[in-house]
């Protein structure tokens, strides 16, 4: 069947935007995260990615995991998914997503990740 690329444009379900660099011989790549919620007073900042495919050349619907460094938040949110591609050629990313938030002290690590899914589509 045909190939899923994870190099493009890609949009979630919340609206927001990431764009993926080309992978490089090992399977590793980067890119950056254009968030489009934060909860926060913050401004929201582009912020960079960094993330590596398994078994980059073979296979036509990989596994992935990245990490979302924000530019505006002592948090750190890790990404793992699959990239699907239908019939027709039509790719998504069906993700699982642990947002870690910096909190004060060990007795406040139990609130400090969130957790939740989130699919991508391709926009360029
Ligand atoms: O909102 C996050 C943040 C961390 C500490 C203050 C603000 C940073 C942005 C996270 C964006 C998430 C969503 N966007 C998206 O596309 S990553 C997973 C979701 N998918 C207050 C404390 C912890 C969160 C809010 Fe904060």
């Amino acid at each position: 069947g045909p190939q899923c690329d994870l190099q493009g444009l890609w949009r979630n379900e919340l609206g927001s935007n990431m764009t993926l660099w080309a992978l490089d011989a090992a399977g590793t790549f980067s890119g950056s995260y254009h968030t489009a919620v934060a909860a926060t007073n913050k401004q929201i900042l582009v912020s960079p990615l960094q993330g590596a495919q398994q078994h980059p050349s073979a296979k036509g619907q990989p596994t992935f995991g990245f990490t979302v460094q924000w530019l505006f938040a002592d948090s750190t949110t890790a990404f793992v998914g699959q990239c699907f591609v239908d019939r027709r050629g039509k790719e998504t990313l069906e993700t699982t997503w642990l947002l870690r938030e910096e909190v004060p002290s060990r007795r406040d690590s139990w609130k400090a990740t969130r957790v939740g899914t989130s699919i991508f589509t391709r926009i360029k």
